[in-house]
């Protein structure tokens, strides 16, 4: 079976300093995303042949054919290996402003406009209770973007939506520089996006 490795980074630790710190983000990867990795690895590979050799996304777009025993296990644990995945990407050092394109103007309307995008994504995945992220997904069945807030490590694929953009609210995400402050973080975050993922992967849809 194929054994998946921890994704590399895209950068280094430091580089998305001073909107989120080297510790937090070396902790991040080699810890949080390793377990995820690990266990999701050990998950699969107690399960059979046929869910074995199919790839991880088309898993968790049909998470029910994992035996219920396993269900859980590799929601959490694939959810959290592919969240992470993207997570890394939609940021960059030299990210920030705005999304330009078709998605700039889906946007715009869908929610009103940019900023007012921002508001409603920054205070619902700000009130996320407990753990859990924050996703701008595209739904093929409506046809239309729109905002999510998933819990734990649930991947938004389990809906059947497609993750343009998220944010990770775990409090591993900005706790030892933001403590408390999840509001903070998250508006410093809006420094770091990098757009450009964003919109190659709504342009691939
Ligand atoms: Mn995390």
């Amino acid at each position: 079976m194929v054994k998946y490795d921890l994704p590399k980074m895209p950068y280094e630790y430091d580089a998305l300093e001073p909107y989120i710190d080297k510790k937090t983000m070396e902790i991040h990867h080699t810890k949080h995303h390793q377990k995820y990795t690990d266990v999701m690895n050990a998950t699969l590979e107690k399960l059979s042949p046929e869910i074995q050799n199919k790839n991880i996304l088309e898993i968790l777009n049909d998470i029910d054919q994992v035996p219920e025993s396993f269900r859980n296990a590799l929601n959490f644990n694939a959810g959290g290996f592919d969240n992470h995945r993207l997570f890394w990407n939609n940021m960059s050092p030299t990210g920030g402003g705005s999304p330009g394109g078709k998605l700039a103007d889906l946007i715009s309307s869908t929610f009103g406009s940019f900023e007012e995008f921002k508001t409603l994504f920054s205070t619902n995945t700000a009130s996320i209770q407990g753990s859990g992220w924050g996703w701008l997904v595209y739904n093929k069945n409506l046809n239309k973007i729109e905002f999510k807030a998933m819990p734990n490590q649930t991947s938004p694929r389990t809906l059947g939506l497609i993750p343009l953009l998220g944010l990770d609210v775990w409090e591993h995400a900005y706790y030892l520089k933001y403590q408390n402050k999840r509001h903070e973080y998250i508006s410093q975050w809006w420094n770091i996006v990098n757009w450009n993922e964003v919109e190659n992967r709504f342009n691939s849809v």
